[in-house]
């Protein structure tokens, strides 16, 4: 039997079985890169002879890890978390990082992706509506977008994919954010704030897989965040929705929830955008976690709220921060 193995110089050298119980794997040489950079356009026509550098899988593992763990010492200490990578997550990021690129911001959300119902526009349909003024939104973030003209008072994105996908690559381009994905907040960090009350002092974390099982594995402990400013978008009630509202209500800081109410769009969007605020001392919510909060209407298919939200969410946390 005889194993392929990638040496230091870049070719693969076959090892006669014997040889391979003794192989120094945990020294095992970083292959060193044997292809030259070249353009899609110089691989055209020459797949027969083509082939990737070589690689040994170590260095694969350590590219992710070294960096993921780097981050995670890193983010232990944010100025920001968000909890809730959808629309008004993102956008509230967007807004952040680009106000304040010497804030570090950690981003947890449950999902392995991010975007939370904003990958659609309703009912599985793809077009995206929002609402004037939301259409600013957009403009800022170089969205592209129908618009009927003065006399219309709403703009569609082609396809609500498009607004996503791009509030997420704005995002994740600054240097400042840290998107941690397939990652729950399955509680607070609190703190008293010497009058009765209680402060939000950061969230507890763990793998989402993880936070699905506690009731039928034995115990897995959380890692923590610490930060001064939540801000909490994880949309209205389901199996983690609206999380930090009622951690709230079950911990003492909010005697309520006041529950989402039926569908009117232009009740709902006002009320969600002009309510967007600290409902705790260190925690705001926006979004439509804010309609469990206030008992709001709900919008439906509909996303300027959530954008204008996002935008709010950012300036109560600026102010926060300046006071
Ligand atoms: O998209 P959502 O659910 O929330 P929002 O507020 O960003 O946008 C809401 C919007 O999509 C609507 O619901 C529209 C406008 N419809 C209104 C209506 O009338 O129906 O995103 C929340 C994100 C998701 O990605 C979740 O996975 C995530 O938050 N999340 C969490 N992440 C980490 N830890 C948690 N505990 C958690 N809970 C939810």
């Amino acid at each position: 039997m005889h194993f392929q193995e990638p040496s230091s110089n870049g070719h693969t050298v076959t090892l006669p079985a014997s040889k391979v119980a003794n192989l120094p794997h945990a020294t095992a040489v970083p292959v060193k890169g044997a292809t030259k950079t070249q353009s899609i356009e110089e691989m055209a026509g020459k797949w027969s002879d083509f082939s990737f550098a070589p690689i040994r899988e170590s260095q694969v593992s350590r590219a992710m890890t070294r960096r993921y763990f780097t981050d995670l010492d890193s983010y232990a200490e944010s100025d920001i978390v968000i909890v809730g990578a959808g629309s008004c997550g993102l956008s509230s990021a967007y807004c952040l990082a680009k106000a304040r690129p010497d804030l570090k911001i950690a981003i947890v959300e449950a999902g392995v992706a991010p975007g939370g119902g904003a990958w659609l526009g309703g009912q599985l349909f793809s077009a995206m509506v929002m609402r004037k003024p939301a259409d600013a939104f957009l403009r800022e973030l170089g969205v592209p977008y129908e618009d009927d003209g003065a006399e219309s008072n709403f703009v569609v994105v082609k396809h609500a994919a498009l607004f996503t996908s791009t509030v997420l690559s704005k995002v994740l381009q600054f240097p400042n954010v840290k998107l941690f994905n397939a990652t729950a907040v399955e509680d607070l960090i609190t703190r008293t704030d010497g009058n009765g009350g209680i402060r939000i002092a950061g969230v507890v974390t763990n793998w989402t897989l993880v936070s699905m099982h506690h009731d039928d594995q034995s115990c897995m402990d959380p890692n923590t965040i610490n930060a001064p400013i939540i801000i909490s978008t994880t949309g209205h009630d389901g199996p983690f929705g609206a999380f930090s509202a009622k951690r709230l209500v079950s911990m003492g800081g909010l005697p309520a929830l006041g529950g989402m109410r039926g569908l009117d769009m232009n009740t709902a969007e006002d009320a969600i955008v002009k309510g967007t605020r600290e409902i705790a001392p260190g925690l705001i919510i926006g979004g439509m976690e804010l309609s469990e909060v206030d008992g709001a209407n709900r919008m439906g298919p509909t996303f300027g709220a959530m954008a204008l939200s996002g935008v709010k969410a950012a300036e109560e946390a600026l102010k926060l921060f300046e006071t």
